[in-house]
């Protein structure tokens, strides 16, 4: 059906049409991201608890050394682009002074009542030129007036306003879905429409996330992978976030075929077993070789990587995270910074006229970099065969894929060849593409990669083929 939509209304534009549900311009920019920071920081890290009640004494949030720089040089270190902060949890303690609440920074010891984490953490993002987002916990276990409806959404909607004012540009929020009870036993409504709103009045650049989006997704695990297929628009009709029917697990891991909305995946994991610092778990921090691994199945399956790490109580990340994200960013780097398709020849089997010619496809730059070319196949046709030629042998093992996806997203199958002593044989197959697909492979020595993309919802296209090595041992 896509197919002969695209091809009517190519016929009447004369340029090439896009296809089903597409981004809108904010989420471009978040699509481009190598990968952002999750820091959860509060009384859970100096309570050694995951979820705090929030009757916790403010005494207790008293970091020793909090050094904000020193967790951004670490995230940069790591490749990253931007950092989404736990302004505030389900304990409901504040990270910045809020005139909402008595449960903040201000009733706390640190920097004797005049600290603002905020403040710090968003500053140190400017100077290093990181991106800087917010997690707001709608669920409140310690404000009084959770639980009582309105009361409550008016103080949460004024809580946003003060985060989203005053910190500079803000690139993400994160609206998390849990709706417990709070201090008086009961459970609040939230009124989601009306603090999307003011996100949208007060930063209309940031997306927002949620179960349902609108603008990316939980993945359905925490795990930090998305699923082999994986479609960045969704079916969001009848579902919402967290107890009001969010999606299916499946639907959130995968998206939906001809989704109604452009609602791309995040996947959220954290570098230790749990989401804030525990003293027990220095020790179980991931390896470079596993973080490598859910960089690949996130942001090489057309998802996004945001990954959790936690500083200690001193208010620095410990030795061994910052280790691990140095070992992390040394992988990436000598698997990505290296296409081998650079220089390579390439042909397509045809071209629509309008597009960019295919050596756009391996234009030179790295396989991290952009380009707004892009290469599509003629109206009308739904399979498309793209060969890359070198004169010597190459030995690659990763194969990387991008949609323009401003015209949406389409491919839903592909095949990849390698020639080997003179013949072709299928090294790989995959589903969709998306904004990125690295589709990893045993090592192979060959001259020639040949891919199809077998079935399409619109007329083939692709901005970017990359091809890698990486230096670990299979
Ligand atoms: C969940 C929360 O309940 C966890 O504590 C954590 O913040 C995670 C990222 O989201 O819903």
């Amino acid at each position: 059906m896509g197919v002969i939509v695209a091809a009517a209304i190519v016929a009447q534009t004369g340029s090439p049409a896009p296809v089903g549900a597409l981004p809108e311009p904010r989420q471009l920019p978040w699509h481009e991201m190598r990968g952002y920071a999750f820091v959860h920081f509060g009384p859970n890290t100096f309570t050694d608890r995951e979820w705090g009640q929030g009757d916790e004494p403010e005494s207790v949030f008293n970091p020793t050394a909090l050094d904000a720089a020193q967790w951004v040089a670490a995230f940069k270190e790591a490749g990253f682009d931007g950092v989404i902060l736990t302004a505030k949890h389900h304990d409901g303690f504040c990270l910045w002074p809020s005139a909402q609440s008595t449960h903040t920074v201000a009733s706390s010891p640190w920097r004797e009542g005049k600290g603002d984490v905020l403040r710090e953490l968003s500053s140190a993002c400017a100077e290093a030129g990181l991106k800087f987002g917010v997690y707001l916990s709608p669920w409140d276990r310690n404000h009084p007036l959770y639980g009582t409806g309105e009361g409550y959404n008016e103080v949460f909607r004024s809580q946003l306003e003060e985060v989203l004012t005053g910190y500079g540009s803000t690139f993400e929020v994160w609206f998390d879905g849990a709706c417990g009870e709070g201090a008086n036993g009961k459970r609040q409504v939230y009124d989601f429409p009306s603090f999307r709103q003011v996100v949208r009045e007060l930063q209309p650049g940031a997306v927002m996330f949620s179960d349902v989006g609108p603008d990316c997704r939980w993945v359905g695990n925490e795990q930090g992978h998305a699923g082999e297929t994986n479609w960045a628009t969704l079916n969001v009709s009848g579902h919402g976030i967290g107890n009001d029917r969010p999606p299916a697990a499946a639907s959130l891991r995968s998206g939906d075929r001809l989704g109604e909305r452009w609602v791309p995946a995040e996947c959220d994991v954290s570098i230790r077993p749990g989401w804030f610092w525990h003293e027990a778990e220095n020790g179980r921090v991931k390896s470079p070789r596993v973080l490598f691994d859910l960089f690949e199945r996130s942001w090489g399956h057309n998802g996004s990587f945001l990954l959790n790490v936690p500083p200690d109580r001193r208010g620095l990340i410990h030795e061994n995270d910052v280790a691990a994200l140095r070992g992390f960013r040394e992988l990436v780097d000598a698997t990505y910074d290296h296409d081998l398709a650079d220089g390579a020849r390439v042909t397509v089997s045809a071209s629509e006229a309008s597009s960019s010619p295919a050596s756009c496809l391996v234009d030179g730059s790295t396989g991290i970099s952009t380009g707004d070319a892009y290469w599509m196949a003629p109206v009308g046709a739904s399979e498309a065969t793209i060969t890359i030629d070198w004169v010597d042998a190459v030995t690659l093992d990763r194969v990387q894929l991008r949609e323009p996806i401003h015209l949406g997203q389409r491919i839903e199958s592909v095949r990849v060849e390698a020639r080997v002593a003179g013949a072709y044989r299928e090294i790989a197959k995959a589903t969709t593409v998306g904004n990125r697909r690295v589709i990893r492979v045993e090592p192979v020595e060959t001259d020639s990669l040949r891919i199809t993309v077998g079935s399409t919802l619109g007329p083939p296209a692709l901005r970017r083929i990359g091809v890698h090595r990486t230096p670990l041992a299979p």
